[in-house]
Order: C-alpha cells, then sequence, then structure tokens
C-alpha cells in the first residue's frame, strides 16, 4: 500500500488489491446480490433522493446522514471481502456500507466519517469496483494545504485512519465524462 502525502492524517492506498477478473466478477455478484435502496435525505426542508443507491450490512444500526440504518445480516460474499480487508489492515470490521453510482450524476458530498459511534480515530476501509471516479480530500482549516484528489480504480483498496477524519474531509464529485456504474464499500467498527 502506498502512503498519500496528507498531513495530519493517515490514508494508504493499494490500486490493485484485487485483479481486473476478480474485480468483474465481484461488481456482478454485489450488483445482483446486496439489497440496495433507494434513500431520501431532507434538505433544505425539502426530501430528495440520495444521488446513489445505499445499503448497511452488518452487526450493528448506525446513524449517517441524519439515517438511522438498521443494519442486513452478513452474507457471504460481504462476509469474504471483509476477511480479506480485515487480513490487509490489521484492524476488525462490524458493518460495511455499501454505495452504488448509478452514473457520472450520482455523487457524495464533503463529509468526515466522524459520527461518535465510530470511535476517535476510527479505521476505515474503502473497495471500489466499476468505473472509475475521482475522490478529493479538502483539509478542514488548513488554507494552505491544497485539496488532494486521487482516482479509485477498479478492485482498488482506501485505508482512512489515525487523525484522518479529525482533518479532512472527502467526497467523490460528479462528473460529465461518461463513466461505468461503481460500487464502493467502506467497512467501518461501529461501537457500542
Ligand atoms: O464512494 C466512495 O469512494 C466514498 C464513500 C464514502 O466516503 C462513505 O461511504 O463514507
Ligand atoms: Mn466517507
Amino acid at each position: 500500500m502506498q502512503k498519500l502525502p496528507l498531513p495530519n492524517a493517515e490514508v494508504y492506498y493499494a490500486p490493485r488489491f484485487f485483479s481486473p477478473e476478480e474485480s468483474n466478477a465481484y461488481f456482478r455478484e454485489l450488483e445482483q446480490g446486496i439489497n440496495w435502496q433507494q434513500e431520501s435525505i431532507r434538505m433544505f426542508g425539502k426530501e430528495l433522493p440520495m444521488p446513489r443507491l445505499t445499503a448497511w450490512y452488518g452487526d450493528k444500526g448506525y446513524t449517517y446522514s441524519g439515517l438511522y440504518n438498521e443494519p442486513k445480516p452478513w452474507v457471504p460474499v460481504l462476509q469474504k471481502l471483509r476477511e480479506q480487508v480485515k487480513e490487509a489492515t490489521g484492524q476488525e470490521y462490524n458493518s460495511v456500507l455499501l454505495n452504488f453510482y448509478r452514473s457520472g450524476n450520482d455523487s457524495m458530498g464533503w463529509h468526515s466519517d466522524d459520527e461518535a459511534e465510530l470511535g476517535k480515530e476510527p479505521s476505515i476501509a474503502s473497495l471500489s469496483f466499476g468505473g472509475e471516479r475521482r475522490f478529493s480530500f479538502k483539509h478542514r482549516t488548513r488554507k494552505d494545504q491544497k485539496p488532494v484528489s486521487i482516482t479509485l480504480e477498479h478492485g482498488s483498496l482506501l485505508l482512512m485512519q489515525g487523525p484522518t477524519q479529525h482533518h479532512w474531509l472527502h467526497h467523490i464529485p460528479k462528473t460529465k465524462r461518461p463513466v461505468q456504474p461503481r460500487i464502493n464499500l467502506t467497512f467501518r467498527n461501529v461501537k457500542g
């Protein structure tokens, strides 16, 4: 894994954690086997559809973007991925949030994964399958730090840990470029 040059952060990236063949198979299995939901978000007093599909699996419920997520029980493909991510990162994960970006019009806004349930310095392991999307980091307070962008490749693993969530926000911007659908999984350890 290569370490990204971000101060006040510990971010590691492995572009080819899985081979393209394995990644194709995982994409298909997840696309078909996951119970994808279209959730909505309340913004400016309006109910808007989230700009992506989501699913939450694991041992514990979790509040995300103001929504309480009742977890679905682990399924074999997610257990298998969790095992490999645990092996590679040396961390335990009891939950996974999945995101399905149907097109370049789907996105995720600036945020950090700093909910109290995740503890002080959470380890978040993120797998990407399908179309490549840009992923950017922005420092919360340091104006001298330019945003940093990387491309999350098919079959890649990104690990964010230590003080990363405390100091940096991240997002997946929309793109006008034609892109294939993308599936992202973020493995987390929810306390309590
Ligand atoms: O799709 C991605 O790579 C980002 C996902 C993410 O930041 C999240 O689920 O909190
Ligand atoms: Mn996040």
